[in-house]
């Protein structure tokens, strides 16, 4: 590639292997995920905000509980499978997110797969926290808040309150969208994960975005709020481990309602 038509490429992960990052590098890498992060997640924080009064009813909340048995009210298994697809649907944006971050297309694609397998929950769970209005506790789900009571039929409460909890400590930290988004990629970028090929290339793209996460916090004066994050990954991971655990129960009670109504993409990734 001449040197002309270099002047006109986007910002190249790959380059900085070369020569130390420069400053106009990690602005433009923090600019690209965080618009990454906006085309991929479906609520602006404006409009979940505007959402907040939105709640479950007794009623409906009744119906998600099993407990009536009206025309729309769910049962265990489908309690489940409907959790299952929500949170896949999830999970998909997030795959949509890790493609948009400078790099990640260029690792190969068994690398790809192997950050996606272990890092897409614990970004939907960092993302779970736009999503939750600690005033009330609630989390945004089927189009109103609701909290841990609704998800009671999954009959997982351990989980469920432990996810929860997750979230409101997030959310006590106040991140910017910005901020949260950065810090997904960097989650994501995890060169310790299990069946990496080529881990040196993960961490190569991982110390460019965790620049980017510095710079970031630098730049909005809260530097203090790095070693807090760092703090939230091992959470991140028990929870998702949990999570499997949980899978691997409900799997034994209803074999066939996971083997045939569940996503292939949930079971791929969890089962
Ligand atoms: C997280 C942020 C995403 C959108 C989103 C979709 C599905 C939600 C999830 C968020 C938060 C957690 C959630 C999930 C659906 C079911 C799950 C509410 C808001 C609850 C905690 C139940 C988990 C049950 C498992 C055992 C299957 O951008």
């Amino acid at each position: 590639m001449s040197g002309s038509e270099m002047g006109f490429r986007p910002f190249d992960p790959e380059s900085s292997f070369f020569s130390y990052p420069t400053s106009l590098h990690i602005e433009e890498l923090s600019a690209s995920i965080v618009r990454s992060h906006r085309e991929t997640t479906q609520y602006r924080p404006e409009e979940l905000q505007a959402l907040r009064w939105k709640v479950f009813s007794r009623e409906e909340i009744h119906a998600y509980q099993s407990k009536v048995h009206l025309l729309y009210s769910y049962s265990v298994d489908e309690m489940w499978q409907h959790c299952a697809v929500r949170l896949t649907d999830a999970v998909q944006y997030v795959v949509e997110f890790a493609k948009r971050i400078p790099g990640f297309r260029q690792l190969c694609q068994n690398d790809q797969i192997a950050l996606l397998k272990s890092g897409s929950m614990e970004v939907v769970l960092v993302r779970m926290s736009r999503m939750f209005n600690t005033e009330n506790n609630t989390v945004f789900f089927d189009c109103k808040f609701a909290g841990t009571e609704l998800f009671k039929s999954l009959a997982c409460g351990d989980l469920i309150a432990a996810l929860f909890d997750f979230a409101h400590n997030l959310c006590a930290l106040r991140l910017t969208e910005q901020q949260i988004a950065v810090f997904t990629a960097l989650v994501l970028l995890n060169a310790d994960r299990p069946c990496l090929e080529d881990r040196e290339r993960v961490q190569r793209v991982r110390r460019d975005v965790e620049l980017a996460l510095r710079h970031i916090l630098h730049r909005d004066n809260q530097e203090s709020l790095l070693h807090k994050l760092y703090q939230r990954v091992p959470v991140l991971k028990s929870l998702c481990a949990l999570h499997i655990e949980k899978l691997r129960w409900f799997r034994q009670l209803y074999p066939l309602t996971v083997h045939s109504l569940f996503p292939p993409l949930y079971k791929e990734l969890f089962g």
